[in-house]
């Protein structure tokens, strides 16, 4: 059976888990609790030494990075119909979603933590704080959890992060006027990896992602919102329903 690491379902393990619930396949699902640092543990740290969510296992190998995990579900379950298979659509898809991991997994990173993890790690006892961030075994995210409960977030950082969201954004209107569907002419593993993160910064920063600014990014995120399986997907956050959450991830720290 397959088995699935996740958190909560916001970006990364939303990917995973709206895939999975779109294929109808039976898995069994683990929540890694990122708030209590699960992910550093000796446990998790054997099933993948990045320390990061998600991690999907199957027939005893484990699968990270989450837009390759897609693309490894929608090939090994063809009949979904996640992708196109003509090798065209498979470029297009795969360029789709480097691009969006390029620019919105670091952005989300930044903006989704300033906004939501900065107050919850606000209510932390600071010492004990300050020692589980000093005992992160991974350094890069050591960086990540600190500025967080530092809220030490560099203007430029924020800059950044904002402009990278407006280019997504421009080019996602730009397609989205005239299709449906990010690639070719159905819904695929393009939509979900991006509507994974989109879904979020609509609310992390909706002076940029909003009806006036991105109307056809707005109608096709209702769309895929609606969708059954993504509602399900949706539905399994345990400590925050609504989504409202974000923790740092590798991406912020190495690309900015
Ligand atoms: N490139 C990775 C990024 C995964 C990622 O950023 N996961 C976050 C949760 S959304 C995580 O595990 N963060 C752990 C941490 O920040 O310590 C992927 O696509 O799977």
């Amino acid at each position: 059976m397959i088995e699935l690491y996740h958190w909560e379902p916001v970006s990364h393990s939303a990917r995973t888990l709206i895939c999975l619930h779109e294929i109808g396949v039976e898995y069994q699902g683990h929540y890694v609790d990122l708030l209590e640092f699960e992910h550093f543990g000796a446990d998790f740290l054997a099933l993948n030494r990045l320390a990061q969510v998600p991690v999907l296992r199957t027939n005893g190998v484990c699968l990270t990075e989450s837009a390759l995990i897609s693309e490894y579900l929608a090939e090994s379950f063809r009949s979904a119909a996640l992708a196109p298979f003509d090798a065209l659509g498979w470029y297009r898809t795969q360029t789709w979603s480097k691009w969006i991991d390029y620019n919105l997994s670091s952005s989300l990173g930044t903006l989704g933590t300033r906004k939501y993890l900065v107050a919850v790690l606000a209510n932390r006892d600071r010492d004990d704080l300050e020692k589980a961030i000093a005992a992160i075994p991974v350094a890069e995210r050591r960086s990540g959890w600190e500025l967080a409960a530092k809220n030490t977030y560099g203007e430029d950082l924020v800059t950044n992060s904002r402009r990278k969201v407006e280019l997504v954004v421009q080019r996602m209107e730009q397609r989205l006027a005239e299709n449906q569907w990010l690639v070719g002419d159905a819904y695929s593993i393009a939509d979900i990896n991006t509507f994974a993160m989109i879904h979020s910064l609509a609310d992390i920063v909706p002076d940029l992602v909003n009806t006036r600014i991105s109307p056809h990014t707005m109608a096709w995120r209702s769309r895929i919102a609606e969708r059954p399986a993504v509602r399900e997907a949706l539905a399994l956050g345990r400590r925050f329903p609504t989504g409202r959450i974000c923790a740092p991830g590798p991406e912020h720290s190495r690309w900015g």
